[in-house]
């Protein structure tokens, strides 16, 4: 298809997630549990925002021309073939935009799984893909668990890429998967235990705030969860205190409801896996300073916790809990946060609060994640990449250089004779 069609159905594409933005939110909260304004402004939102962004690249993808001596060569950017995706319950509908807007703008196909907890939204934008007027069997969407669906695609022979977004253990299986089918290109977004590191100079309420709502942000179901806060000795107090009268704010209720801001877990296993982890905090000796426990024995609503005091070899600050807790650790020197920032395996995102750009860009530079946020949280967007480094993930989604992930190049080279003038 002409690159510029391709751009035009993505518009397309976009357009009718627009018109059907109240149902799709409804939808979506329906089958996570996330409230729905945040569903509406913030899920719908970025999605609708992946897609224009990405319509908008697929007429200027395009490679280069290099003469080296008596050769001249030109680069192409080909789409890679048939792309795989499998993707997570925490934003079904988010995920699924962040898959098929670069492959499609790319000029692929896809085969996209969505997770087993979540399909609808996903399913309703199957008939939008058909109404928006994409050929038959470019984008197919195939519901189903992840031992099963998931994995045919991970080690089908005809899948020429797979991109995946959810646990570190099943990434690896993926990557193990490609490289004995037909060695696949393997994109990954995994788990993270993110730090953050707040700076006796910084702007504490703002600190408070960013921490907090990264901490809790869709209950805590964030890779980019703000799960490890170290805030500097002097102002530790003081900011455990702020944090804790913080929570306070937070609406727990029915997910419908406008006013509610936190709803409940997506099902009984990330449940339990979540209060096992609270438990073990209590019984590990950190400081339990609110929440705690379940709302109630018939639900899967957890109170937001917070847990001061909590010391770097307890299983609540090595471990992605996935659920609304916040840690919060103190340090005495920069040298020390940074070290104890970087002492994981995950590297997927972290932040630095602090009023010297300075610090925060040395900071950040000593960082091993793939996004460090300076005095703001979760500030994603379609125009910024996002991936992790070390085992939170390979590759990077969004931005340009999510176009890389989606075409293979190929050098196509001539050999001249006669010298190119200029040359
Ligand atoms: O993830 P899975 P789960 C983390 C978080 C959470 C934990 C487990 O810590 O508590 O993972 O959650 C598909 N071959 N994250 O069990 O299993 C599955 O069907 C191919 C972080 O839900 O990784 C779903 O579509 N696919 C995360 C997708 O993988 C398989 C988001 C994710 O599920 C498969 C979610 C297999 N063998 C959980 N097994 C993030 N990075 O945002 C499962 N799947």
């Amino acid at each position: 298809m002409d690159a510029s069609d391709r751009g035009k159905l993505l518009h397309k594409l976009a357009d009718l997630l627009e018109k059907d933005r109240l149902l799709l939110a409804t939808l979506e909260t329906l089958d996570t549990g996330k409230p729905f304004l945040q569903s509406f402004f913030i899920d719908l939102e970025g999605s609708i925002k992946t897609l224009r962004y990405y319509a908008g690249w697929a007429d200027k993808i395009h490679g280069k021309s290099l003469h080296v001596g008596d050769f001249m060569c030109l680069t192409k950017h080909e789409p890679v073939g048939v792309c795989g995706a499998i993707i997570p319950w925490n934003f079904p509908l988010l995920m699924f935009t962040w898959k098929i807007a670069p492959a499609l703008s790319c000029g692929n196909t896809v085969v996209i799984k969505p997770a087993e907890q979540t399909p609808l939204t996903a399913l309703h934008v199957g008939s939008l893909i058909k109404e928006a007027g994409f050929p038959p069997g470019v984008v197919n969407i195939v519901p189903g668990f992840g031992p099963t669906a998931g994995a045919a695609i991970a080690s089908h022979m005809d899948v020429d890429k797979v991109a995946f977004t959810g646990s570190t253990e099943v990434g690896q299986l993926i990557q193990e998967a490609a490289a004995k089918s037909n060695l696949k290109r393997v994109t990954l977004e995994l788990g993270g235990k993110n730090p953050c590191i707040v700076f006796a100079d910084c702007d504490l309420q703002l600190a408070v705030e960013e921490t907090q709502k990264g901490a809790f942000y869709n209950q805590g179901q964030c890779c980019t969860a703000a799960s490890r806060v170290f805030v500097e000795e002097s102002i530790y107090e003081e900011f455990v205190h702020h944090s804790i009268e913080n929570t306070k704010k937070i609406v727990i209720g029915d997910p419908l409801d406008p006013r509610t801001s936190h709803g409940p877990q997506i099902d009984r296993w990330q449940f339990d896996k979540i209060m096992d982890l609270i438990e073990s905090g209590k019984k590990e000796g950190a400081q339990l300073e609110c929440g705690g426990a379940a709302v109630s024995d018939k639900s899967l609503f957890i109170q937001p916790t917070i847990f001061s005091g909590v010391k770097d070899h307890m299983r609540i600050a090595k471990e992605e809990i996935f659920g609304p807790v916040l840690c919060i650790f103190s340090f005495k020197s920069q040298q020390e946060a940074i070290e104890r920032a970087n002492s994981l395996q995950y590297g997927l995102v972290s932040a630095v609060f602090t009023a010297s750009m300075d610090r925060a860009l040395s900071v950040s530079a000593a960082l091993e994640t793939g996004t460090v946020w300076i005095n703001c949280y979760n500030a994603l967007h379609a125009q910024i990449p996002f991936g992790g480094y070390k085992m939170s993930g390979i590759g990077r989604e969004l931005g340009e250089y999510a176009l890389a992930e989606y075409t293979e190049v190929k050098a196509v080279t001539v050999k001249l004779t006669e010298t190119l003038k200029n040359s």
